[in-house]
């Protein structure tokens, strides 16, 4: 059987206890246009390591899971000729045993960094339940893996394509812990607040250590911590309405479904705001990474 393959700097850290943060690779492949997507990458490594963490990249490369890609890997990952597939909790049994390569979501990112001993992740968006759900029953498995797997999951909430009250539901249900980071309000990834309250709020990387630390001891599911987009970097809510109504039509008009809506969404977004929407997504993941490494420090 495969072993997941950690990167030397990666397998110290983890072994002396050292504080590691894990990034998803889909966000690179799927989620950024190629150019950007290697700047962002890099970019995401240097701000874990500049606030005392090691970052360890995830993604399956060639039928091994990788925990802490090295800078070729990286650049094969983002390579615009990389035909990586997008690469779910559900898909890396099939990739890993025939041998594939492919991006990892939030659901897969966060079950192989748990299986190498990295209990905290960050990234921007997490998957949710889909407007519409009640028909397709599109439903992300990230909100499945969060229920199970000890991870701390550090995002800027979910995207308002998604169902945000439904997603909170599941997320209830599922006994995960949803903390708002300096926030009363779920933020939706390009806004800071949305129309819904968290249910827990934390204000500092020591209490959200601390609240991990406990929930791991007392209940044992994932944590989620959603940390609202910078506020220079948030976007205009009429832009935000406009690409969003629009996304949604194109995504109808087009048939997408299933694990395609939210590459299509996300690239719409991108093409028709000439960038802001980039802009955007650099600020809060970037945000994430170091809010991430502030608590991998805490718990270490
Ligand atoms: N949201 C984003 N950018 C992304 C994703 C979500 O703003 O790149 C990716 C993440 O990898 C997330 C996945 O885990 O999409 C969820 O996809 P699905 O809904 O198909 O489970
Ligand atoms: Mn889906």
């Amino acid at each position: 059987m495969t072993q997941i393959s950690l990167s030397g700097e990666v397998a110290d850290a983890v072994n002396s206890g050292r504080p590691v943060v894990a990034l998803e690779s889909t966000i690179l492949s799927h989620g950024l246009p190629p150019g950007r997507n290697l700047d962002v990458a890099k970019r995401l490594e240097d701000t874990v390591r500049a606030a005392g963490a090691v970052p360890a990249t995830i993604a399956v490369l060639d039928g091994t899971p990788v925990v802490g890609l090295s800078p070729a890997q990286l650049e094969r990952v983002c390579a615009p000729d990389s035909g990586l597939d997008k690469l779910s909790l559900r898909d890396l049994g099939p990739a890993i045993g025939l041998g594939r390569s492919g991006a990892t979501t939030v659901a897969s990112t966060s079950a192989l960094a748990h299986q190498a001993g990295v209990s905290v992740f960050a990234t921007g968006g997490l998957g949710g339940v889909h407007l519409g759900a009640q028909e397709s029953w599109d439903v992300s498995a990230d909100l499945g893996v969060l229920a199970r797997v000890p991870t701390l999951v550090v995002c800027s909430g979910v995207k308002s394509v998604l169902d945000i009250a439904a997603t909170l539901e599941v997320l209830e249900t599922n006994s995960v812990p949803v903390l708002g980071y300096r926030t009363d309000s779920f933020p939706a990834f390009y806004l800071r607040y949305s129309d819904f309250p968290v249910p827990w709020r934390v204000d500092d990387p020591a209490q959200a250590a601390a609240v991990v630390a406990a929930h791991r001891r007392y209940a044992g599911s994932g944590v989620l911590l959603a940390n609202p987009i910078p506020a220079e970097s948030e976007m205009d809510e009429q832009l935000h309405e406009r690409l969003l109504t629009e996304g949604l039509q194109l995504v109808r008009d087009k048939g997408v479904q299933g694990k395609d809506v939210t590459p299509v969404l996300l690239e719409h977004f991108h093409t028709a705001s000439e960038g802001v929407s980039l802009d955007a997504n650099e600020a809060l993941v970037l945000s994430n990474a170091r809010l991430a490494a502030e608590i991998a420090v805490e718990l270490a």
